[in-house]
């Protein structure tokens, strides 16, 4: 059999175990859409999108849509450690929910401390009833980094005072998988960046499981209700990348999908902001795009129900969602001068790097490391 006739059979495997499941919230996927004027046609679209962005066969839509139905039967634990809260900003702030959103909202969220009414003492119990009710089969988010010097006193939460290290340790010891949403919560983000005085880590680095790594900051919508839809639908993590981040969202170059790159490739810069060439929508490469050195999808799949990303709106990709991006990435408006080619998609670069002449375009270690894993496990 096929790997992708195994995969069906094991989703179908999956959602039938859920359907036996008692549903947690009292309307359905399907009242709620039609509450906010959504149609089973707008659903099914939905659910062929994002399989195709899973990379998954169109066949595969219906486990989509079964899986979107069935989301109330998974435990989402979602907790908040040392960020901005920019990335469950990513997922909830339409004006008017969308599919995504909509999906986030039927999914069982038992725990999340900005969208729960819940406070103080009685907050506090129901976490720790969830982690004990669900313990095995919750899914466990966690957005932002977990600083660790000093035993971990820089960030306590909640009225026991425990620390954000405690409260992530003792939460993923339960969980069937553990998110870490966003660049914070994967990498340390800019609380982990130099001099680092309160030692934030990545949750991987902390917990002794496999945690999938939604880089960005903020990660879209999209990379995170594909990788929800992915554990409903088959009860275990997508492919990852060398950083652990899903291959299906981080498998490509922002460059490359960069609907600059023509521009880039003709040698059609932006000198500074606010140029003519800034005008004619030139490429941002020498005012600091690091779109070369990033591996996310944000130019397919965009931000805000796909109406725009960092390049389309004038500013260059910053890198956001790699490892260490606030130092290695920095300055944002400077491109990263004269570094060594080291075998990175030798015939776009080179290209660029004949017109470029003395900035010829670099790469970072970590860059570098990221071609090595995309063509590790192909
Ligand atoms: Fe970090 Fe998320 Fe950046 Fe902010 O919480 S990834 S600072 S967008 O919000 O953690
Ligand atoms: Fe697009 Fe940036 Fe690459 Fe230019 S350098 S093509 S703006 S990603
Ligand atoms: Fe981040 Fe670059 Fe996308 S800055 S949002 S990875 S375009």
């Amino acid at each position: 059999m096929d790997t992708h006739a195994a995969l069906y059979q094991q989703g179908q495997a999956r959602l039938k175990m859920l359907r036996s499941l008692s549903p947690r919230h009292a309307h359905s996927l399907q009242s709620k859409m039609e509450e906010h004027g959504i149609s089973r046609r707008d659903f099914m679209k939905w659910s062929a999108a994002v399989t195709a962005m899973l990379a998954l066969p169109l066949p595969f839509s219906t486990l989509v849509a079964e899986a979107a139905e069935l989301a109330d039967r998974v435990p989402l634990i979602w907790l908040h450690m040392a960020e901005c809260t920019g990335c469950s900003e990513s997922l909830v702030r339409a004006d008017t929910p969308n599919l995504d959103s909509l999906i986030f909202d039927h999914v069982s969220l038992e725990y999340h401390e900005t969208l729960m009414a819940a406070a103080g003492w009685q907050a506090e119990e129901n976490l720790e009833h969830a982690l004990e009710a669900y313990k095995g089969n919750y899914l466990l988010a966690v957005e932002g980094a977990i600083p660790t010097a000093n035993n971990g006193a820089y960030l306590t939460v909640g009225c026991k005072g425990h620390t954000g290290l405690h409260i992530v340790k003792h939460a993923a010891e339960g969980a069937a998988a553990i998110i870490s949403v966003g660049t914070c919560a994967a990498f340390g983000g800019v609380q982990a960046a130099a001099p680092n005085p309160t030692g934030a880590k990545g949750v991987d680095q902390v917990v002794n499981k496999t945690v999938v790594n939604l880089g960005g900051c903020p990660p879209s919508e999209k990379n995170i209700v594909g990788t929800l839809m992915y554990f409903i639908m088959f009860g275990q993590l997508p492919a990852l990348d060398m950083f652990n981040r899903p291959k299906w969202a981080y498998g490509a170059r922002v460059h490359d999908n960069c609907e600059r790159r023509g521009r880039f490739d003709a040698g059609e810069f932006v000198e500074e902001f606010g140029d003519s060439g800034a005008k004619e929508g030139f490429c941002l490469y020498k005012v600091g795009c690091k779109g070369p050195y990033t591996y996310n999808n944000c130019p397919t799949e965009r931000f805000n129900r796909h109406t725009s990303w960092p390049v389309l709106a004038g500013h260059g990709c910053m890198g956001c969602s790699e490892p260490n991006f606030w130092d290695d990435m920095a300055d944002f408006e400077k491109p990263l001068g004269r570094q060594l080619l080291h075998g990175l998609d030798a015939t776009a670069d080179t290209v660029g790097a004949v017109i470029l002449g003395a900035t010829a375009i670099g790469i970072g270690a970590h860059a570098v490391a990221s071609v090595f894993a995309n063509s590790k496990e192909d």
